[in-house]
């Protein structure tokens, strides 16, 4: 555990209670649902939400640490998220409003929406797509996007979404662990101003891949692509050759809905599986209560879809609740720095999901900006991907929240599918920097290396008991190292890979990890990912990475590397490692530093010492970091060092 950070957690004793206001209109207004979530009857109770094609036998089976939840259940993701909402005034509602980067927008109602999808999803089957067939998608924030996702769900063919900034080498691995028959890609996306070749990037990591055999192609840069004879469609050819009446593929509970690649400790990325009766249970409901959804809300969620949290909280949890979801497909800083509150306003959004990396962003940017538009329509903020330090959540509650919107801080996983710990908004005390308690029906812990929980005001390691509905079901092709990674601590109980403090009155503190994977920004990066990447360079003998506390990522990669004999280190080399770096992996695993060293310092067991490494690449060990290469200042100060 990092002492500073607890000794800083310790002395935050801010607490928020929920205006009576907020309370007395919060779809949740009493902590008896808490009580209600100790029965398995609750997640019983929160599944009748759903439609369902056939009932289930039985809520939960748990074989230790493969769960079954809604055994025997039969229903469909797409038409939960869509033909729901059809029989009535919900039809005309707007499902997705779109924002382009360049200031184009877009408003597809449920009926709009329900129609492309069916429509793709026709085109999908037209071209060899099954039931069971993995479907890679690697495209840009545009309603395309969701459309693809559900109409993969619509004939249960399970998606794999690849995030757009990944490069062409991390889509090539991740089309052949799922064996994809189909992806789907755009000619490019905007950014910033830029556009970034998404389908040349798919036509490089497809080369040799046999396992694809159609690629569709959405235009929305319309820049000049190669199309592939006999492989590559036009998404707008096919779809205007498409029926609208597709009916959805009856989906077992179990049956896959989704694959997520996610990074661990190993150089490998893990693809986390989802399947569809528990999956769609756990993020409708955490939707609707975390949110305090309303019918009238425009509720934004900031992240990509190509990360979990886009998966559960911009298309399955919200659309399956039937609300508006405004997508943005751009940054924060285009063209303006105030892009976001220009959105806000001119939306009037209600409800706003972002991450604490980008609101130290806007903290360093200065106030000037939000205070520009007028942020009054927001009565809720959330926060996700990394623990939100206490001084960006009074910024974030003071300059975006107007001092009147709770704001709930989440904590959840790839793994979790839902958000797992999180305030109420309508009745739980805020702490600024805690994800406060878990939410009704999850059973989570802090406990020690042993797996007993540790008193209150301690810390120690993050366990969940029970199994929850949304819980991942298995590592994609890989069901050893889902048991190893997960449940190889403490037998029957998930352990999330999270340090965390229990305060006195019982609120979680996420500390951060306490495997080898670096929180960038809210990225997931293993570090042996990009120590893989960075031997993969001919000029590199070896490496070792770690994550610096950075003030706007949350955490940076600093590399310690050595060269092969004979190579020179030059600045040109730092560069072009860097972009080696970015090149295998993409730009969001980019290392801010490069430190070259004649040795890397290890234990007598041979282990890396990756405090010392910290402790110089934050300046506290070493004030010159050029010395490194010299083989004897690295050898003195691991003699003094203290592990
Ligand atoms: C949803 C998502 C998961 C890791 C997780 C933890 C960190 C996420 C957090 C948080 C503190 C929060 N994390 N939310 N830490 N407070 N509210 O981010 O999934 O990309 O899989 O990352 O992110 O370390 O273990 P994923």
């Amino acid at each position: 555990m990092e002492e500073k950070n607890l000794e800083a957690l310790l002395e935050e004793d801010r607490q928020f209670i929920p205006s009576e206001e907020f309370h007395k209109n919060a779809l949740i207004q009493s902590a008896d649902i808490y009580e209600q979530g100790q029965s398995l009857g609750f997640w019983e109770e929160q599944a009748k939400q759903l439609s369902w094609l056939s009932p289930w036998e039985k809520t939960l089976e748990w074989n230790p640490p493969f769960a079954q939840w809604f055994v025997g259940g039969k229903l469909n993701a797409s038409a939960n998220c869509l033909d729901r909402h059809l029989h009535n005034w919900h039809r005309n509602k707007a499902a997705i409003i779109f924002e382009g980067e360049n200031g184009d927008s877009q408003v597809l109602t449920y009926q709009d929406l329900h129609r492309e999808v069916s429509k793709f999803a026709n085109v999908l089957k037209a071209n060899g797509v099954n039931k069971g067939d993995r479907v890679t998608i690697y495209l840009p924030m545009i309603p395309e996007a969701v459309i693809s996702m559900l109409a993969c769900a619509r004939l249960g063919a399970p998606h794999s979404v690849v995030f757009g900034g990944f490069s062409s080498e991390a889509l090539r691995d991740r089309v052949i662990d799922a064996q994809a028959k189909v992806v789907i890609t755009s000619d490019g996306s905007f950014r910033r101003g830029n556009t970034i070749p998404l389908k040349d990037n798919t036509d490089i990591a497809l080369d040799g891949v046999d396992c694809v055999e159609h690629v569709f192609v959405i235009q929305r840069t319309k820049q000049t692509v190669q199309m592939k004879e006999n492989r590559d469609l036009w998404y707008h050819e096919e779809m205007a050759k498409a029926s609208p009446v597709c009916p959805a593929e009856p989906m077992d509970a179990e049956d896959m809905l989704f694959i997520l690649y996610t990074s661990g400790t190993t150089g490998k990325p893990k693809g986390v599986v989802h399947t569809t009766g528990g999956y769609m249970v756990g993020v409708s409901t955490t939707h609707r209560w975390v949110f305090d959804l309303k019918e009238e809300d425009v509720y934004w969620c900031t992240a990509d879809v190509g990360w979990i949290t886009g998966h559960s909280y911009i298309v399955y949890g919200p659309l399956a609740n039937g609300a508006t979801v405004l997508m943005y497909e751009g940054s924060p800083d285009y063209p303006n720095r105030d892009r976001f509150w220009e959105i806000v306003e001119k939306y009037k959004v209600t409800i706003l999901y972002t991450a604490p990396t980008a609101i130290r962003t806007f903290m360093k940017w200065g106030p000037q900006y939000p205070q520009s538009r007028d942020l009054s329509s927001l009565r809720l903020l959330g926060s996700v991907g990394e623990p939100i330090n206490p001084e960006a959540w009074m910024w974030y509650y003071k300059y975006i929240g107007g001092e009147r919107c709770p704001i709930v801080d989440t904590w959840w996983q790839t793994e979790t599918g839902m958000i797992m710990m999180t305030p109420l908004p309508g009745i739980t005390s805020l702490k600024p920097g805690s994800c406060t308690v878990p939410f009704p029906g999850v059973r989570i812990e802090v406990v020690d290396s042993a797996g007993h929980p540790v008193p209150k005001g301690s810390g120690g390691y993050l366990a969940i008991k029970e199994p929850w509905p949304a819980m991942l079901r298995n590592i994609y092709g890989d069901p050893a190292r889902f048991e190893r990674t997960y449940f190889g601590n403490w037998p029957g109980v998930y352990f999330p890979g999270d340090g965390a403090k229990w305060d006195k009155d019982g609120y979680f503190w996420i500390l951060g990890r306490v495997d080898d994977v670096i929180n960038v920004s809210g990225h997931r990066i293993g570090t042996m990912e990009v120590e893989s990447a960075l031997v993969d360079h001919p000029s590199v003998a070896e490496a070792a990475v770690i994550g610096k506390n950075h003030e706007v990522k949350g955490q940076a990669l600093a590399c310690f590397v050595t060269l092969k004999e004979g190579i020179e280190i030059t600045p040109d080399l730092e560069n072009e490692l860097k972009k080696h770096v970015a090149k295998k992996i993409g730009a969001l695993a980019r290392p801010d530093d490069i430190f070259f060293t004649a040795e890397l310092p290890k234990t007598r067991s041979g282990k890396i010492m990756r405090r010392l490494l910290r402790d110089i690449a934050e300046g506290r060990a070493i004030g010159d970091t050029t010395t490194l290469a010299d083989a004897s200042v690295v050898n003195t100060l691991k003699a003094n060092y203290q592990e």
